[in-house]
């Protein structure tokens, strides 16, 4: 965070509705009772090592033992000293001994219906056997591979084979461009690419291969490049440089021992993406990552050994590594893996698979619940949705009229919801309800994970009292806390660990309510000055959600010489719903009834969709831009649909 830390920021979110955990639900969680949850906070408050120390030994299998828990140079954390593990050993070997060898471990859907399922003793096969293939082309421990692959089970398989050989992957996205390949295969100097000749998606065909090829130009790293072949694509492979993946695994050994790996060994580099300059590689390492991915994956989701649990982002981002893979096989789960898009070929196709697989928890975004919504619920009603008994969601503040929705209409008011706030840098979830436990309110992420101390806070790094709004830090070193940013040590301490003094400082702006409670208020980069105010955009949007015909909003401060700040709404309206001037000023009063008149919008925009990153979140950066009337400068290279930004931009003219 560049931009100087201000003050408190208003809060003016009204919301009441507490829903407590069913006994039937709390009586086979992990966590039973508010009081169980208490006594593990309070256990791992006095004593943080002892804490996960004990976990450490119950959830993993390490080849040496730790010296030492923790080692903690402010903002430098070593965790598991001198312990050594390794991740694809704990997420596939450990399962081999029992039941579950023959256990689904990913069930895949192909988005034009084909399906695979691999068992444990399938992906530990797989892995080893791509394990050896990575070691014949000349990769060893602590090489950068880097993946840019659709989403199907030899993305999964790639990324355990770098872990069991000590490799440090970086998943790149597959809708990222050439260029943006090109850049972190460069940072990363990564020494292999995997690919595939394609994917598909939205359904049509994607391509990978010839983006590799463009980035291979300016990437002198790379030696070699393995290709998956998904679809009919025409490739063409360069002699002694790209090969085949099924030409390379026909020949090779299914026999790989998992590397022992000192706790601290990079077992991933993922980049993610400031407002300006270049992306910053976020660095995570073996023991303390893996611990935190499993002991959040099996309190927060509950997990049990009958579970069939889909998480439906991209394994492109951190939810993926950390939610489809890590957390999940470790846990010795069955994890449903799509490759395609929520829409195709209709907006049944989630309600859909759910139905096909019995799905029991369903981790989704907020920006997917808002889009389906908007869709209608004669979609979900279509399938029989019985089998969910969780549901989860991630990425976003989510509003409390979509929370309600997803309660409602999927989860049958049946359902816990866990509101799962963190981030690419946290590793793991650091907010949540733990759903056995806690009673939750629609839109809050409610409370930390035990182990996890975070509060708000002012400039000055003093807490703020209940339902001041202020930024959301975190005030002790966690197991899966990022190390680094890759090669510059300097950017990691300056981005989090210097605006507040000694805690670690997220860059999101947050409340806690009388019951402590935490609400994000969204980016602090985002948060609007009006007439002396600091107002954060989620509680604007959240009132415009509110009303029934309004599917998602986008709430932006834009210069105005009287007030300082505008505030500047553009609005998605539900399907069949006409925008008119009419409709602008009630949605204005509607705003002010529901928050105050310190929050009516001065101008609404209708528009058919909003700037959103390839995961989801909505860009409010380019939207304050348009609002402005400016042109945009920094990172464009996450904008999912570029059109969005022209189409915006053309209204303004109109
Ligand atoms: C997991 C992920 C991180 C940012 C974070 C927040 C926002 C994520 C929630 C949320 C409100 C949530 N990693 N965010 N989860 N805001 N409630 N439950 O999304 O690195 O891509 O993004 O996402 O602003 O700082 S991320």
């Amino acid at each position: 965070m560049s931009k100087e830390v201000e003050e408190e920021i208003t809060s003016v979110l009204h919301e009441n509705r507490l829903f407590k955990p069913a006994s039937d639900f709390s009586k086979q969680a992990h966590i039973k009772s508010r009081a169980a949850y208490t006594r593990l906070y309070k256990k791992a408050e006095k004593d943080p090592e002892g804490f996960w120390g004990d976990l450490a030994k119950s959830e993993l299998h390490w080849f040496k033992p730790w010296k030492k828990v923790l080692h903690w140079k402010p903002p430098f954390a070593k965790w598991f000293v001198g312990g050594t593990t390794n991740v694809a050993y704990n997420c596939l070997d450990r399962h081999l001994e029992g039941p579950r060898k023959n256990k689904a471990a990913i069930i895949w859907e192909g988005e034009r219906g084909d399906s695979r399922t691999l068992t444990y003793q399938d992906l530990h096969r797989e892995v080893s056997k791509f394990s050896n293939v990575l070691k014949s082309k000349g990769v060893k421990k602590g090489d950068r591979v880097a993946i840019y692959m659709p989403m199907i089970p030899e993305l999964a398989i790639a990324m355990l084979a770098c872990a069991r050989i000590g490799a440090t992957h970086s998943i790149i996205f597959g809708g990222f461009s050439a260029a943006a390949l090109r850049d972190r295969i460069n940072d990363a100097e990564a020494k292999l690419v995997v690919t595939a000749d394609g994917g598909y998606r939205k359904g049509g065909v994607i391509t990978l291969k010839d983006k590799v090829d463009e980035a291979l130009e300016e990437a002198p790293s790379v030696e070699s490049m393995i290709v998956v072949k998904r679809t009919e694509n025409d490739v063409v492979m360069k002699v002694g440089r790209d090969f085949w993946w099924t030409d390379l695994m026909k020949g090779a050994s299914a026999d790989c021992k998992a590397t022992a790996l000192d706790s601290e060994h990079p077992l991933f580099i993922l980049y993610t993406s400031g407002t300006t300059g270049k992306p910053k590689g976020v660095v995570h390492t073996t023991g303390g990552y893996l611990l935190s991915a499993t002991v959040t994956s099996k309190w927060i989701f509950d997990l049990k050994e009958e579970d069939t649990y889909w998480c439906t982002a991209d394994i492109g981002w951190v939810t993926g590594h950390s939610y489809i893979i890590y957390g999940m096989l470790s846990n010795g789960v069955s994890s449903l893996m799509y490759e395609g898009v929520p829409t195709y070929p209709d907006p049944g196709r989630f309600w859909e698979i759910i139905e096909k697989y019995r799905v029991n928890i369903f981790y989704t975004a907020p920006t997917a619940i808002r889009a389906l919504s908007k869709l209608g619920k004669q979609w979900p009603k279509k399938y029989d949705l019985s089998s969910l008994r969780l549901l989860g969601t991630v990425g976003e503040p989510i509003n409390p009229e979509a929370w309600m929705w997803y309660h409602k209409v999927i989860g049958g008011g049946k359902c816990p919801i866990v509101d799962t706030w963190w981030q690419t840098e946290t590793g793991a979830i650091m907010l949540s309800p733990l759903p056995g436990a806690i009673a939750t309110k629609p839109g809050s992420a409610t409370l930390p994970f035990p182990g996890i101390s975070a509060d708000v806070v002012n400039k000055a790094g003093k807490s703020v009292p209940a339902n001041v709004g202020g930024y959301l830090v975190i005030t002790r070193p966690w197991p899966s806390m990022l190390r680094t940013v890759w090669r510059n040590p300097k950017r990691y301490k300056e981005t989090y660990w210097s605006d507040i003094p000694g805690v670690y400082f997220s860059g999101d702006g947050a409340r806690k309510d009388k019951d402590g409670y935490f609400w994000i208020m969204g980016r602090v980069d985002d948060v609007m000055n009006v007439s002396g105010h600091r107002l954060g955009t989620m509680e604007v949007e959240s009132a415009l959600v509110s009303h029934a015909k309004v599917s998602e909003a986008a709430v932006v401060g834009a210069p105005d010489e009287i007030k300082g700040t505008a505030i500047f709404a553009f609005v998605t309206l539900e399907s069949g719903q006409t925008a008119n001037d009419a409709l602008k000023k009630t949605l204005k009063t509607h705003v002010t009834k529901e928050i105050g008149a310190i929050a009516r919008p001065d101008q609404i925009r209708f528009t058919d969709n909003l700037p959103k990153t390839r995961s989801g979140k909505i860009m409010r950066r380019l939207l304050r831009d348009i609002a402005a009337g400016r042109e945009s400068i920094g990172d464009t290279s996450t904008l999912e649909d570029y059109t969005v930004l022209a189409k915006l931009r053309d209204d303004d003219e109109a």
